[in-house]
Protein backbone atom coordinates (compact mmCIF):
# COMPACT_ATOMS: atom_id res chain seq x y z
CA UNK A 1 0.00 0.00 0.00
CA UNK A 2 1.20 3.56 -0.94
CA UNK A 3 1.68 5.81 2.15
CA UNK A 4 2.01 8.56 -0.21
CA UNK A 5 -0.33 12.11 1.38
CA UNK A 6 0.53 14.04 -1.73
CA UNK A 7 -3.18 15.41 -1.70
CA UNK A 8 -2.97 15.48 2.44
CA UNK A 9 -5.68 17.05 4.38
CA UNK A 10 -4.09 19.20 7.47
CA UNK A 11 -5.11 16.84 10.19
CA UNK A 12 -3.46 19.04 12.75
CA UNK A 13 -4.10 18.59 16.31
CA UNK A 14 -2.26 21.03 18.88
CA UNK A 15 0.05 20.56 21.46
CA UNK A 16 -0.82 21.78 25.21
CA UNK A 17 0.82 19.30 27.48
CA UNK A 18 0.88 21.85 30.29
CA UNK A 19 -2.66 22.86 29.98
CA UNK A 20 -0.84 26.60 28.67
CA UNK A 21 -4.79 27.17 27.89
CA UNK A 22 -5.89 27.55 31.21
CA UNK A 23 -3.40 30.58 31.19
CA UNK A 24 -5.54 32.42 28.30
CA UNK A 25 -8.39 34.42 28.16
CA UNK A 26 -11.47 33.05 26.29
CA UNK A 27 -10.74 36.29 23.92
CA UNK A 28 -7.34 34.81 23.28
CA UNK A 29 -8.76 31.27 22.40
CA UNK A 30 -10.90 32.59 20.08
CA UNK A 31 -8.51 34.42 18.36
CA UNK A 32 -6.02 31.19 17.92
CA UNK A 33 -8.96 29.21 16.95
CA UNK A 34 -10.11 31.21 13.74
CA UNK A 35 -6.42 32.03 13.09
CA UNK A 36 -6.21 28.15 13.05
CA UNK A 37 -8.97 27.87 10.78
CA UNK A 38 -8.09 30.53 8.56
CA UNK A 39 -4.60 28.77 7.95
CA UNK A 40 -6.34 25.35 7.17
CA UNK A 41 -8.27 26.93 4.76
CA UNK A 42 -6.32 29.30 3.05
CA UNK A 43 -2.82 28.02 3.93
CA UNK A 44 -1.82 24.22 4.47
CA UNK A 45 -3.54 22.94 1.26
CA UNK A 46 -1.66 25.24 -1.36
CA UNK A 47 2.08 25.87 0.85
CA UNK A 48 3.81 22.74 -0.80
CA UNK A 49 2.70 23.71 -4.14
CA UNK A 50 4.10 27.64 -3.38
CA UNK A 51 7.13 26.38 -1.90
CA UNK A 52 7.68 23.73 -4.64
CA UNK A 53 7.21 26.57 -7.32
CA UNK A 54 8.55 29.10 -5.21
CA UNK A 55 6.05 31.31 -5.74
CA UNK A 56 4.43 34.06 -3.14
CA UNK A 57 0.49 33.96 -3.40
CA UNK A 58 -0.08 37.87 -3.50
CA UNK A 59 -3.69 37.11 -2.98
CA UNK A 60 -3.08 36.32 0.77
CA UNK A 61 -2.10 40.19 1.60
CA UNK A 62 -5.85 41.08 1.45
CA UNK A 63 -7.07 37.31 3.46
CA UNK A 64 -4.08 38.39 5.71
CA UNK A 65 -5.72 41.83 5.95
CA UNK A 66 -9.46 40.88 6.78
CA UNK A 67 -8.49 38.58 9.49
CA UNK A 68 -7.11 40.80 11.19
CA UNK A 69 -3.32 39.81 11.46
CA UNK A 70 -1.50 43.30 10.73
CA UNK A 71 -0.69 45.16 13.41
CA UNK A 72 -2.99 43.25 15.77
CA UNK A 73 -1.40 45.34 18.65
CA UNK A 74 -1.33 48.30 17.49
CA UNK A 75 -4.82 51.07 17.94
CA UNK A 76 -8.33 49.93 15.86
CA UNK A 77 -8.34 53.67 14.89
CA UNK A 78 -5.69 53.20 12.58
CA UNK A 79 -7.14 49.59 11.83
CA UNK A 80 -4.97 47.94 14.19
CA UNK A 81 -6.75 44.86 16.17
CA UNK A 82 -6.40 46.85 19.64
CA UNK A 83 -5.03 43.51 21.26
CA UNK A 84 -1.97 42.35 23.42
CA UNK A 85 0.83 40.47 23.19
CA UNK A 86 -0.28 37.33 23.96
CA UNK A 87 -2.87 37.25 20.91
CA UNK A 88 -0.59 38.51 18.64
CA UNK A 89 1.71 35.62 19.32
CA UNK A 90 -0.43 33.25 19.14
CA UNK A 91 -1.62 34.60 15.37
CA UNK A 92 1.85 34.68 14.87
CA UNK A 93 2.30 30.48 16.10
CA UNK A 94 -0.71 29.93 14.26
CA UNK A 95 0.27 31.53 11.01
CA UNK A 96 4.07 29.93 11.02
CA UNK A 97 2.11 26.37 11.93
CA UNK A 98 1.42 26.70 8.37
CA UNK A 99 4.44 28.48 6.79
CA UNK A 100 7.59 30.68 8.30
CA UNK A 101 7.51 32.38 4.82
CA UNK A 102 3.87 32.87 5.38
CA UNK A 103 4.67 33.97 9.01
CA UNK A 104 7.66 36.62 7.56
CA UNK A 105 5.19 38.37 5.38
CA UNK A 106 2.56 38.97 8.03
CA UNK A 107 5.08 39.82 11.46
CA UNK A 108 7.20 42.55 8.57
CA UNK A 109 3.90 44.04 7.89
CA UNK A 110 3.11 44.15 11.14
CA UNK A 111 6.36 44.91 12.98
CA UNK A 112 8.56 46.20 10.49
CA UNK A 113 6.06 48.22 8.88
CA UNK A 114 3.29 49.67 10.68
CA UNK A 115 5.00 49.84 13.74
CA UNK A 116 7.48 52.30 13.11
CA UNK A 117 5.07 54.20 11.20
CA UNK A 118 3.22 53.96 14.15
CA UNK A 119 6.11 54.77 17.09
CA UNK A 120 8.01 57.05 14.62
CA UNK A 121 5.94 58.40 12.35
CA UNK A 122 3.51 61.42 11.96
CA UNK A 123 -0.24 61.64 12.42
CA UNK A 124 -0.61 62.37 8.72
CA UNK A 125 1.51 59.02 7.68
CA UNK A 126 -0.02 57.00 10.34
CA UNK A 127 -3.52 58.28 8.73
CA UNK A 128 -1.78 58.12 5.17
CA UNK A 129 -0.36 54.35 5.66
CA UNK A 130 -1.78 52.55 8.23
CA UNK A 131 -5.42 51.64 7.34
CA UNK A 132 -4.29 50.62 4.23
CA UNK A 133 -1.50 48.17 5.43
CA UNK A 134 -3.89 46.87 7.60
CA UNK A 135 -6.47 45.65 5.43
CA UNK A 136 -3.91 44.34 3.14
CA UNK A 137 -4.74 46.86 -0.01
CA UNK A 138 -1.10 47.74 0.46
CA UNK A 139 1.94 45.87 1.29
CA UNK A 140 5.16 47.22 2.65
CA UNK A 141 8.97 46.12 3.35
CA UNK A 142 11.63 46.72 5.86
CA UNK A 143 14.95 47.50 4.60
CA UNK A 144 17.80 47.27 7.43
CA UNK A 145 20.37 45.12 5.90
CA UNK A 146 23.16 45.68 3.17
CA UNK A 147 25.23 43.71 1.05
CA UNK A 148 28.08 45.07 3.83
CA UNK A 149 26.36 44.98 6.16
CA UNK A 150 23.90 42.43 8.17
CA UNK A 151 24.66 41.74 11.68
CA UNK A 152 26.13 45.25 12.09
CA UNK A 153 23.38 47.43 10.59
CA UNK A 154 25.12 50.08 12.31
CA UNK A 155 27.92 50.39 9.45
CA UNK A 156 25.32 50.56 6.71
CA UNK A 157 26.09 52.74 3.61
CA UNK A 158 22.77 54.05 2.36
CA UNK A 159 22.56 57.64 3.09
CA UNK A 160 20.18 60.72 2.34
CA UNK A 161 20.94 64.33 1.14
CA UNK A 162 18.71 67.28 2.50
CA UNK A 163 18.33 69.03 -0.91
CA UNK A 164 16.29 71.66 0.49
CA UNK A 165 12.64 70.57 -0.66
CA UNK A 166 13.28 67.14 -0.78
CA UNK A 167 16.26 64.54 0.18
CA UNK A 168 18.07 62.56 -2.04
CA UNK A 169 18.50 58.93 -1.17
CA UNK A 170 21.15 56.80 -2.50
CA UNK A 171 22.19 52.70 -1.29
CA UNK A 172 21.24 49.63 -1.54
CA UNK A 173 18.96 46.82 0.49
CA UNK A 174 19.78 43.06 0.69
CA UNK A 175 17.57 40.17 1.75
CA UNK A 176 14.36 42.54 1.65
CA UNK A 177 11.20 39.87 2.61
CA UNK A 178 8.45 41.20 0.38
CA UNK A 179 10.43 43.84 -1.53
CA UNK A 180 9.53 42.55 -4.83
CA UNK A 181 6.14 43.14 -4.20
CA UNK A 182 5.96 45.70 -1.74
CA UNK A 183 4.08 49.22 -2.52
CA UNK A 184 6.52 50.95 0.43
CA UNK A 185 9.39 50.15 1.89
CA UNK A 186 10.41 51.35 5.22
CA UNK A 187 14.47 52.10 4.61
CA UNK A 188 16.96 52.83 7.10
CA UNK A 189 19.72 55.49 5.90
CA UNK A 190 22.27 57.85 7.28
CA UNK A 191 22.36 61.76 7.16
CA UNK A 192 24.67 64.03 6.31
CA UNK A 193 25.84 63.87 10.07
CA UNK A 194 26.12 59.71 9.79
CA UNK A 195 22.85 59.62 11.90
CA UNK A 196 19.91 57.03 11.20
CA UNK A 197 16.80 57.82 9.81
CA UNK A 198 13.98 55.92 8.74
CA UNK A 199 12.35 56.99 4.97
CA UNK A 200 9.42 55.86 2.89
CA UNK A 201 10.19 55.35 -0.32
CA UNK A 202 6.81 54.28 -2.32
CA UNK A 203 6.63 52.12 -5.48
CA UNK A 204 6.89 54.40 -8.17
CA UNK A 205 9.26 57.18 -7.20
CA UNK A 206 12.16 57.19 -9.82
CA UNK A 207 15.45 55.08 -9.34
CA UNK A 208 13.81 53.24 -6.87
CA UNK A 209 14.10 49.22 -7.48
CA UNK A 210 13.13 46.27 -6.51
CA UNK A 211 14.87 42.76 -8.03
CA UNK A 212 14.07 39.78 -6.91
CA UNK A 213 16.56 37.00 -4.97
CA UNK A 214 16.38 33.51 -7.05
CA UNK A 215 17.84 30.56 -5.59
CA UNK A 216 16.41 30.41 -2.70
CA UNK A 217 16.05 27.13 -1.03
CA UNK A 218 14.18 28.21 2.10
CA UNK A 219 11.08 30.64 2.77
CA UNK A 220 10.33 29.24 -1.15
CA UNK A 221 6.74 30.87 -0.37
CA UNK A 222 8.02 34.47 0.08
CA UNK A 223 9.11 37.03 -1.87
CA UNK A 224 12.80 38.22 -0.96
CA UNK A 225 14.73 41.10 -3.12
CA UNK A 226 17.01 43.62 -3.08
CA UNK A 227 15.79 47.53 -2.41
CA UNK A 228 18.02 49.69 -4.89
CA UNK A 229 17.70 53.46 -4.40
CA UNK A 230 19.58 55.67 -7.40
CA UNK A 231 19.44 59.36 -6.57
CA UNK A 232 15.66 58.62 -5.51
CA UNK A 233 14.02 62.11 -4.30
CA UNK A 234 11.74 61.45 -0.86
CA UNK A 235 9.40 63.96 0.16
CA UNK A 236 10.58 65.44 3.23
CA UNK A 237 7.07 64.31 4.49
CA UNK A 238 8.06 60.78 4.20
CA UNK A 239 11.05 60.84 6.96
CA UNK A 240 9.73 59.30 10.48
CA UNK A 241 10.13 62.66 12.12
CA UNK A 242 9.84 60.83 15.89
CA UNK A 243 13.00 58.74 16.06
CA UNK A 244 16.70 58.92 14.96
CA UNK A 245 19.75 56.61 15.87
CA UNK A 246 19.92 52.65 15.55
CA UNK A 247 17.89 52.06 18.29
CA UNK A 248 14.61 53.19 15.77
CA UNK A 249 15.25 49.59 13.83
CA UNK A 250 16.41 47.63 16.83
CA UNK A 251 13.13 48.87 18.74
CA UNK A 252 10.64 47.34 15.21
CA UNK A 253 13.24 44.53 15.73
CA UNK A 254 11.97 43.75 19.08
CA UNK A 255 8.39 43.68 17.75
CA UNK A 256 8.93 41.15 15.29
CA UNK A 257 11.64 38.87 17.24
CA UNK A 258 8.86 38.25 19.99
CA UNK A 259 6.79 37.47 16.84
CA UNK A 260 9.30 35.09 15.57
CA UNK A 261 9.87 33.22 19.09
CA UNK A 262 5.91 32.28 18.86
CA UNK A 263 5.95 31.34 15.25
CA UNK A 264 9.18 29.05 15.28
CA UNK A 265 7.27 27.04 17.99
CA UNK A 266 4.27 26.58 15.88
CA UNK A 267 6.63 25.11 13.47
CA UNK A 268 7.94 22.53 15.92
CA UNK A 269 4.13 21.82 16.50
CA UNK A 270 3.65 21.12 13.30
CA UNK A 271 6.65 18.87 12.74
CA UNK A 272 5.63 17.15 16.20
CA UNK A 273 1.96 16.84 15.39
CA UNK A 274 2.97 15.01 12.02
CA UNK A 275 5.86 12.77 13.36
CA UNK A 276 3.45 12.05 16.17
CA UNK A 277 0.77 10.72 13.97
CA UNK A 278 2.96 8.78 11.45
CA UNK A 279 4.97 6.76 14.34
CA UNK A 280 1.55 5.43 14.92
CA UNK A 281 0.78 4.79 11.36
CA UNK A 282 4.02 3.41 10.10
CA UNK A 283 4.52 -0.65 10.76
CA UNK A 284 7.88 -2.08 11.26
CA UNK A 285 8.81 -5.19 11.80
CA UNK A 286 5.01 -6.02 12.92
CA UNK A 287 4.35 -3.39 15.21
CA UNK A 288 3.54 1.24 14.62
CA UNK A 289 7.56 2.72 14.76
CA UNK A 290 5.99 4.56 17.42
CA UNK A 291 6.39 1.30 19.76
CA UNK A 292 10.02 1.61 19.57
CA UNK A 293 11.65 3.03 22.20
CA UNK A 294 14.27 5.42 20.16
CA UNK A 295 11.59 6.99 18.42
CA UNK A 296 9.19 7.40 21.73
CA UNK A 297 12.76 8.75 23.14
CA UNK A 298 12.40 11.38 20.16
CA UNK A 299 8.85 12.09 20.54
CA UNK A 300 9.22 12.46 24.50
CA UNK A 301 11.87 15.28 23.68
CA UNK A 302 9.94 17.17 21.47
CA UNK A 303 7.05 17.86 23.49
CA UNK A 304 9.45 18.48 26.38
CA UNK A 305 11.41 21.01 24.85
CA UNK A 306 8.27 22.21 22.94
CA UNK A 307 6.51 22.77 26.37
CA UNK A 308 9.33 24.55 27.95
CA UNK A 309 9.06 26.87 25.08
CA UNK A 310 5.61 27.91 24.77
CA UNK A 311 5.77 28.67 28.48
CA UNK A 312 8.90 30.59 27.65
CA UNK A 313 6.46 32.66 25.42
CA UNK A 314 3.45 33.06 27.41
CA UNK A 315 5.69 34.36 30.31
CA UNK A 316 7.26 36.70 27.87
CA UNK A 317 4.09 37.84 26.48
CA UNK A 318 3.25 39.01 29.61
CA UNK A 319 6.20 41.20 30.07
CA UNK A 320 5.77 42.74 26.63
CA UNK A 321 2.27 43.46 27.89
CA UNK A 322 3.31 45.34 31.07
CA UNK A 323 6.17 47.10 28.58
CA UNK A 324 9.00 45.20 30.89
CA UNK A 325 10.32 42.75 28.14
CA UNK A 326 13.55 43.66 27.84
CA UNK A 327 16.05 42.93 24.45
CA UNK A 328 17.72 40.42 26.09
CA UNK A 329 14.98 38.54 27.26
CA UNK A 330 13.51 38.82 24.07
CA UNK A 331 16.74 37.66 22.53
CA UNK A 332 16.52 34.31 24.45
CA UNK A 333 12.94 33.13 23.57
CA UNK A 334 13.57 33.90 19.78
CA UNK A 335 17.22 32.01 20.15
CA UNK A 336 15.67 29.04 22.37
CA UNK A 337 12.38 28.90 20.06
CA UNK A 338 14.43 28.62 16.78
CA UNK A 339 16.68 26.07 17.88
CA UNK A 340 14.13 23.87 19.32
CA UNK A 341 12.15 24.10 16.09
CA UNK A 342 15.01 22.98 14.29
CA UNK A 343 15.93 20.22 16.76
CA UNK A 344 12.11 19.49 15.97
CA UNK A 345 11.91 19.36 12.86
CA UNK A 346 15.15 17.08 12.28
CA UNK A 347 14.41 14.78 14.68
CA UNK A 348 10.23 15.18 12.87
CA UNK A 349 12.37 14.10 9.87
CA UNK A 350 14.38 10.57 10.74
CA UNK A 351 10.76 9.60 12.13
CA UNK A 352 9.22 10.02 8.63
CA UNK A 353 11.72 7.82 7.57
CA UNK A 354 12.67 7.99 3.49
CA UNK A 355 9.17 10.13 3.45
CA UNK A 356 10.32 12.75 5.61
CA UNK A 357 12.43 14.25 2.61
CA UNK A 358 9.38 14.35 0.21
CA UNK A 359 6.71 17.50 -0.12
CA UNK A 360 3.83 14.75 0.96
CA UNK A 361 4.74 16.33 4.51
CA UNK A 362 5.15 19.54 5.99
CA UNK A 363 8.75 18.77 7.65
CA UNK A 364 11.51 19.07 5.07
CA UNK A 365 9.84 22.61 4.47
CA UNK A 366 9.32 23.56 7.74
CA UNK A 367 13.45 22.48 8.67
CA UNK A 368 14.47 25.06 5.09
CA UNK A 369 12.24 27.62 5.95
CA UNK A 370 13.63 27.58 9.56
CA UNK A 371 17.34 27.83 8.38
CA UNK A 372 16.54 31.54 7.42
CA UNK A 373 14.76 32.42 10.94
CA UNK A 374 17.91 30.98 12.63
CA UNK A 375 19.54 33.85 10.84
CA UNK A 376 17.01 36.65 10.32
CA UNK A 377 16.41 39.31 12.74
CA UNK A 378 19.71 38.52 14.19
CA UNK A 379 21.56 35.03 13.62
CA UNK A 380 21.73 32.45 16.65
CA UNK A 381 24.84 34.02 17.55
CA UNK A 382 23.99 37.62 17.70
CA UNK A 383 21.33 36.43 20.02
CA UNK A 384 24.17 34.73 22.27
CA UNK A 385 26.06 37.54 21.99
CA UNK A 386 22.83 39.87 23.27
CA UNK A 387 22.84 37.61 26.19
CA UNK A 388 26.88 37.27 26.74
CA UNK A 389 26.39 41.27 27.40
CA UNK A 390 23.45 41.45 29.38
CA UNK A 391 25.30 38.61 31.53
CA UNK A 392 28.28 40.28 31.69
CA UNK A 393 28.25 43.85 31.07
CA UNK A 394 30.74 43.25 28.41
CA UNK A 395 29.30 43.29 24.59
CA UNK A 396 32.16 41.27 22.50
CA UNK A 397 30.36 41.83 19.13
CA UNK A 398 33.54 44.08 18.45
P1 LIG B 1 24.26 49.30 20.37
O1 LIG B 1 25.43 50.20 20.59
O2 LIG B 1 23.99 48.18 21.31
O3 LIG B 1 22.94 50.20 20.25
C1 LIG B 1 22.85 51.28 19.34
C2 LIG B 1 21.71 52.18 19.78
O4 LIG B 1 20.47 51.47 19.73
C3 LIG B 1 19.90 51.43 21.07
N1 LIG B 1 19.29 50.11 21.22
C4 LIG B 1 17.99 49.89 21.21
N2 LIG B 1 16.95 50.73 21.16
C5 LIG B 1 15.71 50.20 21.15
N3 LIG B 1 15.48 48.88 21.21
C6 LIG B 1 16.51 48.01 21.26
N4 LIG B 1 16.29 46.70 21.27
C7 LIG B 1 17.83 48.50 21.26
N5 LIG B 1 19.07 47.94 21.30
C8 LIG B 1 19.96 48.95 21.28
C9 LIG B 1 21.05 51.68 22.00
O5 LIG B 1 20.63 52.21 23.21
C10 LIG B 1 21.86 52.69 21.20
O6 LIG B 1 21.19 53.93 21.26
P2 LIG B 1 21.96 55.34 21.07
O7 LIG B 1 20.91 56.37 21.28
O8 LIG B 1 23.04 55.32 22.12
O9 LIG B 1 22.52 55.34 19.68
O10 LIG B 1 24.36 48.72 18.89
P3 LIG B 1 25.51 47.89 18.18
O11 LIG B 1 25.88 48.61 16.92
O12 LIG B 1 26.60 47.53 19.16
O13 LIG B 1 24.75 46.56 17.72
C11 LIG B 1 24.31 45.63 18.60
C12 LIG B 1 23.72 44.41 17.85
C13 LIG B 1 24.82 43.60 17.16
C14 LIG B 1 23.06 43.56 18.91
C15 LIG B 1 22.69 44.87 16.80
O14 LIG B 1 23.28 45.58 15.76
C16 LIG B 1 21.88 43.73 16.23
O15 LIG B 1 20.89 43.33 16.81
N6 LIG B 1 22.31 43.16 15.04
C17 LIG B 1 21.52 42.18 14.35
C18 LIG B 1 20.92 42.80 13.11
C19 LIG B 1 19.55 42.29 12.84
O16 LIG B 1 18.88 41.71 13.66
N7 LIG B 1 19.06 42.54 11.64
C20 LIG B 1 17.74 42.19 11.30
C21 LIG B 1 17.34 42.80 9.98
S1 LIG B 1 15.59 42.76 9.71
C22 LIG B 1 15.23 41.18 9.38
O17 LIG B 1 16.02 40.29 9.47
C23 LIG B 1 13.84 40.93 9.02
S2 LIG B 1 13.48 39.32 8.64
C24 LIG B 1 11.85 39.54 8.55
C25 LIG B 1 11.01 38.34 8.37
O18 LIG B 1 10.92 37.89 7.19
O19 LIG B 1 10.38 37.90 9.35
P1 LIG C 1 26.68 38.23 8.53
O1 LIG C 1 26.41 39.37 9.42
O2 LIG C 1 27.67 38.42 7.42
O3 LIG C 1 27.12 37.00 9.44
C1 LIG C 1 27.82 35.86 8.92
C2 LIG C 1 28.19 34.96 10.09
O4 LIG C 1 29.08 35.67 10.97
C3 LIG C 1 26.99 34.57 10.96
O5 LIG C 1 27.15 33.26 11.43
C4 LIG C 1 27.04 35.53 12.13
O6 LIG C 1 26.42 35.02 13.32
C5 LIG C 1 28.55 35.69 12.29
N1 LIG C 1 28.91 36.94 12.95
C6 LIG C 1 28.71 38.21 12.50
N2 LIG C 1 29.14 39.09 13.40
C7 LIG C 1 29.62 38.39 14.45
C8 LIG C 1 30.19 38.73 15.71
N3 LIG C 1 30.33 40.00 16.08
N4 LIG C 1 30.58 37.72 16.52
C9 LIG C 1 30.39 36.43 16.19
N5 LIG C 1 29.85 36.05 15.01
C10 LIG C 1 29.48 37.01 14.15
N6 LIG C 1 16.92 41.98 6.54
C11 LIG C 1 16.16 43.11 6.51
O7 LIG C 1 16.63 44.21 6.79
N7 LIG C 1 14.83 43.04 6.17
C12 LIG C 1 14.23 41.86 5.83
O8 LIG C 1 13.03 41.84 5.56
C13 LIG C 1 15.02 40.68 5.83
N8 LIG C 1 14.48 39.50 5.43
C14 LIG C 1 15.30 38.40 5.29
C15 LIG C 1 14.80 37.24 4.69
C16 LIG C 1 15.61 36.14 4.50
C17 LIG C 1 15.08 34.92 3.82
C18 LIG C 1 16.96 36.17 4.96
C19 LIG C 1 17.85 34.97 4.79
C20 LIG C 1 17.46 37.31 5.55
C21 LIG C 1 16.64 38.45 5.69
N9 LIG C 1 17.15 39.65 6.21
C22 LIG C 1 16.39 40.78 6.21
C23 LIG C 1 18.59 39.76 6.50
C24 LIG C 1 18.98 39.16 7.84
O9 LIG C 1 18.57 39.95 8.90
C25 LIG C 1 20.51 38.98 7.81
O10 LIG C 1 20.78 37.91 6.92
C26 LIG C 1 21.07 38.71 9.18
O11 LIG C 1 20.95 39.83 10.02
C27 LIG C 1 22.57 38.30 9.11
O12 LIG C 1 23.29 39.14 8.28
P2 LIG C 1 24.23 38.50 7.12
O13 LIG C 1 23.41 37.56 6.34
O14 LIG C 1 24.87 39.64 6.41
O15 LIG C 1 25.33 37.68 7.90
Amino acid sequence: MSISKRNFTDEFESLDFYAIDDLLAEEHQLIRSSIRDFVKKEITPFIEDWAERNHFPEEIVKKFGQAGVFGPTLPEKYGGGGLDYIAYGLIMQEIERGDSGMRSTASVQGSLVMYPIHAYGSEEQRNRYLPKLASGEMLGCFGLTEPNHGSNPAGMETNFKDMGDHYLLNGAKMWISNAPKADLAVGWAKNEEGRIHGLIAERGMEGFTTPETHGKWSLRASSTGELVFSDVKIPKENLLPNKSGLGGPLGCLDKARYGIAWGAIGAAMDCYDAAKRYALEREQFGKPVAGFQLIQKKLAEMLTEITKAQLINWKLGKMMDEGKASTAQISLAKRNSVETALNVAREARQIHGGMGITGDYPIMRHMMNLESVVTYEGTHDIHLLILGAEITGIPAFK
